[in-house]
């Protein structure tokens, strides 16, 4: 019942940066989108293998984003006050920048990338560096680990790829009273917004709130509350608990909110649970494609220079699929350190450090992380003064300034 409705090109690893010497054996796949006509779930149609992406070499810090870090302090202390919990777990726990809220005695952490679990182990929190998966949650039930009254992922959920034993997992470890509250990017934003480079290797599924109702109510857990949030270009944060046992224990579970209902109603009135919808967002992907390789060109035609600020896994997917490279853009900054000193995945554009770029050098700016606009734009108020201007594809491909 899959249905193939979008093809986005040969794609490499979305965040595996390069030395030159790494080109010649760099790793391509073929990035198509399938939309499930029976969980409405949208989906890559060939996933990657996991220990290709998540390794010990991963690159995207969370605590290197420092809006995220306000977001995720603000998040937990909501949780606290809500739920009040007295053992959490953190699913992706990355470098730590949610856990670091809660008491390290009774807060785990589950982190297949090794790199951070030794972040966050230094920090105090038992962390299993291992992928999240019902094998995984039985070993920690045999390590002694009581139920979990609260279970927290942020950007995770949606890059396992099999979801059925995802959820039965959670649903193995989540204490009777307990929630699992999780963030991916929204599949109804995305469409909205035009944003197809929320599709790369690490995004397994782009979610809409129906498709996960489907599969959540399959694996014995249910959504009772759903919440629209502006982070990562517009993402979903998902309130889950036991799905009742028998319909006459419902009282002792929490009721199901009007959000759900109202999330479910706007995606049905959008037309997300139709094939057709997804074939048009294709039409939209193409123009806009074309639209950002004709105005990329033009300028380069002109003689004017332009360059990149955020090299993101989205501006993978954009790079490649529209086949920008290191002529057209002549380089991205980042302020990850890993990421300085190489290569962009495929299209092998210099990656560099903001500070050892004048911006006034250039005519254009690319927003590689359109999603931090407002942080970026505000910090180059001198680029635009001096008559810079920014180039963004979402939500259509325009220049602005
Ligand atoms: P950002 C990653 O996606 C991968 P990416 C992952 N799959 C996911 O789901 C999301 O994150 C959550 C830099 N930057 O957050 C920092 C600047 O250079 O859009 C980051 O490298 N200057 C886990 O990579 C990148 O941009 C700045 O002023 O698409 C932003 O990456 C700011 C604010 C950021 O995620």
């Amino acid at each position: 019942m899959k249905k193939e409705f979008l093809d986005l090109n040969r794609q490499p690893i979305a965040n595996k940066f390069l030395r030159e010497d790494e080109f010649e054996d760099e790793f391509f796949y073929n990035l198509k989108v399938v939309f499930d006509d029976d969980t409405k779930l949208v989906s890559l149609k060939d996933f990657v293998k996991p220990e290709l992406m998540f390794n010990d070499d991963y690159v995207y810090h969370t605590s290197l984003s420092v809006p995220m870090i306000k977001h995720f302090k603000e998040t937990a202390e909501m949780l606290m006050k809500e739920f009040n919990p007295s053992t959490v777990m953190e699913i992706g726990s990355n470098d730590g920048v949610f856990l670091k809220n809660w008491n390290n005695d009774n807060t785990i952490g589950v982190e297949p990338c090794g790199n951070f679990a030794k972040v966050t182990e230094n920090m105090g929190y038992q962390t299993y560096s291992e992928f999240w998966t019902t094998e995984l949650s039985e070993k920690i039930k045999n390590d002694g680990h009581v139920d979990f009254d609260l279970i927290y992922a942020a950007n995770c959920i949606c890059h396992i790829q099999d979801l059925d034993d995802c959820f039965s997992a959670i649903k193995n470890i989540l204490s009777e009273k307990g929630t699992f509250v999780f963030e991916d990017p929204s599949l109804l934003k995305m469409m909205e917004r035009g944003s197809y480079d929320q599709i790369y290797d690490e995004h397994a599924h782009i979610f809409s709130v129906t498709a996960l109702d489907n599969i959540l109510k399959k694996n014995g857990l249910k959504i009772f509350r759903a919440d629209n949030l502006s982070v990562h270009g517009g993402s979903n944060r998902i309130y889950v608990s036991h799905l009742p046992p028998e319909p006459y224990t419902f009282f002792r579970y929490r009721p199901v909110e009007l959000s759900v209902r109202e999330n479910l109603q706007r995606e049905d009135d959008f037309g997300l649970n139709e094939f057709k919808t997804h074939q048009d967002f294709t039409k939209r992907v193409e123009k806009s494609k074309n639209d950002l390789v004709e105005l990329l060109t033009k300028l380069k035609d002109d003689g004017k220079r332009i360059m990149s600020i955020g090299a993101t896994s989205k501006s993978t997917t954009v790079f490649n699929y529209c086949g920008i490279d290191g002529l057209l853009i002549e380089c991205i900054t980042d302020t990850t350190p890993d990421k300085q000193g190489m290569y962009s995945p495929g299209s092998h554009i210099p990656v560099v450090d903001r500070e050892s770029v004048n911006l006034n050098d250039y005519d254009y700016v690319f927003l590689g992380a359109w999603n931090f606009k407002e942080v970026i734009t505000d910090k180059e108020k001198d680029f635009i003064e001096n008559g810079g201007k920014f180039i963004t594809h979402v939500p259509g491909v325009t220049v602005f300034t």
